[in-house]
């Protein structure tokens, strides 16, 4: 028997990336294993997440819109964020989204948006997770089309009174600030709401069988009454709340390789270990056929991350482009996370095991951000130049 090979070494992952994105790189992997790892099972099966504590520290590690500059942020490339999301995600979905959700759209809508009032006062705060956001575009009857949206906004006076239901909004219900899409007299505009303002309510959404490390809420606005001032400026129609999921997406694309990446790492090391009829389940032909077809979609997701990575911090990447990662790289690690289930046998239905939590997970990265069918929607436009979503 030969010593195996990881993953990064079959595909010399770590040859793509200078020193300074591996060293960040492995900062995250320490914080994640350290202080999320050991937590994590406990919490999915609990349904609870310490949002607080959790955005502080990583607030001091510094990955929340770690890749906007000034106002306490970063300032990292986009691969290095990208970096930063596989390695959150590899222990659960649920905290690579409050890390998108913080940093990818809430506070990328106030930097890239927002007045700069707003960004002095919102933008140090999220920076160092003393502040949480939200970002509340889906309605109950808009998800894949949310200029469909019926949340409206309109003027009294120099005030804005805002009305209506966003629906499955993460941090909803801890959130300090919330960013909120709404139609005003001159189309979709994007409203940043402190939370403690009367009107608005955020009941949590209960009894979710994926993303239970994460917490999910209704947004409820009723007579929401802003000044002027709450208003984005920067962002008119549809663009802009879409602009921000290009953002979100982009980490989606880094992080569902690190939940197919755990998987695997645990199927491996299981199958080493597990000894069926007289041998190890790893020395089976079907055991390596399976290990071998997940690694080959694990090093090419991992791939086409990286190239959408450096296209980004190029600032080259396309909405199509980025749908492309999104979409094949959920769909295989959907894929690969229930097979992995399989090598696993019983085993793999307990939370003993990371594998089932990320296969549950994945069900709602494959659906938010843009369902795979959205994705496919986008690429095939892309190509043929006719638009199928009507
Ligand atoms: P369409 O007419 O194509 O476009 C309207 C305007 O938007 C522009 N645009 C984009 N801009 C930036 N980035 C993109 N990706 C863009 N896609 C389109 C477009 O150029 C146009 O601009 P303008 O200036 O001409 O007005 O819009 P449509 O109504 O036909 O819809 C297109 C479609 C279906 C692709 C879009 O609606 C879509 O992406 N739907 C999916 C919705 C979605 O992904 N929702 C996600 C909600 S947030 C979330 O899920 C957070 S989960 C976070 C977590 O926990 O991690
Ligand atoms: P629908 O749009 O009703 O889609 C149902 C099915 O129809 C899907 O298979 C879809 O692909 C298909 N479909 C839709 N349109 C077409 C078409 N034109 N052609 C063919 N098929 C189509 N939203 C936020 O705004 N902020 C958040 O923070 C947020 N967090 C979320 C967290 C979780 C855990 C989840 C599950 C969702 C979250 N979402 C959030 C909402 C998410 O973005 C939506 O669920 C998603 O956009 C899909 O919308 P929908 O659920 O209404 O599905």
């Amino acid at each position: 028997m030969s010593d195996p090979q990881t993953l990064s070494q079959l595909f010399a992952l770590d040859s793509l990336l200078d020193t300074e994105e591996i060293a960040i790189r492995d900062t995250v992997r320490r914080f994640a294993e350290e202080r999320i790892r050991p937590h994590i099972a406990e919490w999915f099966e609990a349904a609870v997440l310490p949002v607080r504590e959790l955005a502080e520290g990583l607030g001091e590690l510094g990955v929340l819109g770690m890749h906007l500059e000034g106002y306490g942020c970063a300032g990292m490339s986009a691969t290095t964020y990208g970096l930063a999301c596989l390695e959150l995600e590899a222990v659960d979905s649920g905290i690579r989204s409050l890390v998108s959700v913080q940093g990818s759209l809430a506070m990328y809508a106030i930097h890239h948006y927002g007045s700069e009032d707003q960004r002095q006062e919102w933008l140090p705060r999220m920076a160092a997770g003393k502040a949480i956001g939200c970002f509340g575009l889906t309605e109950p009857d808009f998800g894949s089309n949310p200029g469909g949206m019926r949340t409206n906004a309109k003027r009294d006076g120099d005030d804005w009174v805002l009305n209506g239901t966003k629906m499955w909004i993460t941090n909803g219900s801890v959130a300090d600030v919330a960013v909120v899409w709404a139609r005003a007299d001159d189309g979709v505009r994007g409203f940043v709401i402190p939370t403690a303002t009367p009107g608005f309510s955020a009941p949590e959404i209960k009894n979710k069988m994926s993303l239970r490390a994460s917490v999910t809420s209704e947004l409820v606005l009723e007579d929401v009454r802003l000044p002027a001032s709450a208003m984005l400026p920067g962002a008119k129609g549809l663009s802009g709340p879409l602009g921000c999921l290009n953002e979100a997406r982009f980490g989606i694309i880094f992080g569902s390789m690190g939940a197919a990446r755990d998987c695997l790492e645990t199927a491996i090391s299981y199958a080493q270990d597990r000894q069926v009829f007289d041998k190890s389940l790893a020395a089976y032909q079907i055991t390596q056929v399976k290990i071998a077809d997940m690694a080959v979609e694990v090093g090419k997701g991992h791939l086409l991350a990286y190239h959408l990575g450096r296209l980004k911090d190029r600032g080259d990447v396309r909405p199509e482009q980025v749908s492309t990662g999104k979409l094949n790289n959920v769909r295989e690690a959907i894929a690969i996370a229930r097979e992995c289930r399989t090598i696993l046998g019983a085993n793999g239905i307990t939370l003993e095991y990371p594998v089932i939590r990320h296969a549950n997970n994945l069900e709602s990265v494959l659906t938010y951000e843009g369902t795979s069918e959205v994705h496919q929607l986008v690429i095939g436009k892309a190509l043929t130049g006719e638009e199928a979503f009507r």
